[in-house]
């Protein structure tokens, strides 16, 4: 009981953080939100006209100290409840961005009265006050996040209600269900009449089962826009593996020489192939006999390579392919990867073929790192060996639910075939009532309906402070 009410204390207090990134830029903004926001804006606020406030409008003027010291010039905008984003009162103040002068703002207003927010606590707020699902919540975290045009589709898409409204339908139907078992167990002589358990088994699977199926399939198809992949890329010493990485990335990120065992140590940086966050990490030339400290840089790039989603096998196309070579494609094992033979703007090697053949399921790229010849096949090969997909196929990447979604949706359409096993074995309807429920609990987690405040506390410290 305690801990409820200092829980809804801390809901009910007033919270104020800077909503801007650290740094200098054009403009900064504090931000308050609660019942005290319009009061504590007027302790500091002197507008520049002595007119009253009105919601929704930018009002000009300067952030004074309680000594009567101006302390910046601003624009102030107070949002009353409910048309603002916590649909709370909400009050911004635009400052000049110096960091100096945020802290100082965010100084007075929390003297005024104001408690410092934590992370994600605004859209919590919006969340709790009904202004956004769960759903649309974590679709906000999404969006501040997204790396690519890809992600920032399906953010947008999230957010604009895509699977709240795809799960809000599919409860609706196990609602009906349910509304029609309570009947049943209601009246339980008239069960005959009530329940047609092959029109409710027909309706389970076109209007749960079906559409639930399909959003696994959405969540498998946009995982790797949703959360990436790791390539590595991995060779003998001084086959061209920095530069390669240079070569994407389009910068002289890595140091290239002609020196074998130039890289010791492990490069990573990021890198948008056709709308895929990559992850692009270039490791130390793998050889026998490497002294110490190189050594490390292999055994690093031994482990990238066990991390890797996807694996980038350089080997020099001017030299035949040595015993090193073949050891590094046998240990792919299965692990996807791409053979890239690099080096193709010389005299290429004759025996080539024969170590193709070796690694028939390794798709080939043949490029140059020095004047970028085939880069384009290869990010083709990355993306279609990745996807399974060829790029510009028209694959819709907009409604993709996340992990936790995923996992809820999976426990969904478990309870819906346990229901529909259940309607088919003539179960009583209390029985297949349980069923019914457990489903809907799951489906409520997704939105927020149901769960817990764990739940809650661990999606919304995603966020970054002032959102
Ligand atoms: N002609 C030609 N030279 C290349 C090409 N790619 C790399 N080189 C040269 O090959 C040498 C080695 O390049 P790096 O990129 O340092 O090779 P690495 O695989 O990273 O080598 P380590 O870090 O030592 O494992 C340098 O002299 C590069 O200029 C290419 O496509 N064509
Ligand atoms: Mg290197």
């Amino acid at each position: 009981m305690v801990a409820a009410k200092q829980q809804a204390d801390r809901e009910a207090d007033t919270i104020a953080a800077i909503a801007t990134p650290p740094g200098s830029g054009g403009i900064g903004v504090i931000r308050i939100s609660g019942a005290g926001s319009r009061a504590i804006l007027g302790q500091l606020f002197r507008p520049h006209r002595q007119a009253e406030l009105r919601s929704h409008r930018l009002t000009y003027g300067w952030i004074v100290d309680p000594a009567g010291q101006a302390v910046d010039e601003v624009m102030a905008v107070y949002m009353a409840a409910p048309n603002s984003y916590t649909r709370e009162d909400v009050v911004e103040i635009q400052s000049h961005s110096s960091y100096l002068i945020l802290q100082h703002l965010l100084a007075l207003v929390l003297a005024a009265g104001a408690r410092a927010a934590e992370p994600g606590e605004f859209t919590k707020r919006a969340f709790l006050n009904g202004r956004l699902d769960l759903t649309r919540a974590e679709a906000v975290i999404d969006l501040l996040q997204a790396q690519t045009r890809e992600g920032l589709q399906i953010a947008l898409s999230l957010l604009q209600g895509s699977l709240q409204q795809r799960v809000t339908a599919i409860r609706q139907a196990l609602l009906d269900t349910r509304a029609i078992l309570e009947v049943a167990i209601d009246f339980p002589d008239e069960e005959v009449e009530i329940i047609d358990p092959a029109a409710l088994a027909s309706d389970l699977r076109g209007k749960v089962i079906a559409p639930l199926e399909e959003l696994l399939r959405a969540a498998e198809r946009g995982r790797l826009y949703r959360d990436g992949l790791a390539v590595v890329i991995l060779g003998r010493p001084n086959v061209g593996k920095s530069s390669l990485l240079n070569c994407l990335l389009r910068e002289e990120r890595a140091i290239v020489t002609e020196i074998p065992g130039t890289t010791r140590d492990t490069i990573e940086d990021f890198l948008d192939i056709k709308g895929l966050p990559v992850r692009i990490v270039d490791t130390a030339g793998i050889r026998e006999n490497a002294e110490a400290v190189e050594e490390l840089g292999i055994r690093r790039a031994r482990r990238m390579q066990e991390e890797a989603d996807l694996v980038l096998l350089v080997v020099d196309g001017t030299q035949s392919p040595t015993s090193e070579d073949l050891a590094l494609g046998r240990s792919l094992g299965t692990r996807p990867g791409v053979l890239v033979v690099n080096k193709s703007d010389l005299k290429p090697a004759l025996e080539l073929e024969g170590f193709r053949q070796q690694f028939p399921e390794l798709p080939v790229v043949a490029v140059s790192a020095k004047t970028g010849a085939g880069l384009g096949q290869l990010e083709e090969a990355i993306f279609s060996r990745a996807t399974g997909e060829a790029s510009g196929e028209a694959v819709e990447h907009t409604c993709v639910p996340n992990v936790r979604q995923r996992r809820a949706l999976q426990g969904a359409l478990a309870g819906a075939g346990r229901l529909a096993a259940a309607l088919k074995d003539h179960l009583p309807p209390d029985l297949v009532a349980i069923e019914a429920q457990a489903a809907l609990d799951q489906l409520g987690e997704i939105v927020g309906e149901t769960g817990t405040e764990d739940l809650l506390d661990t999606i919304f410290s995603r966020f970054c402070l002032g959102k």
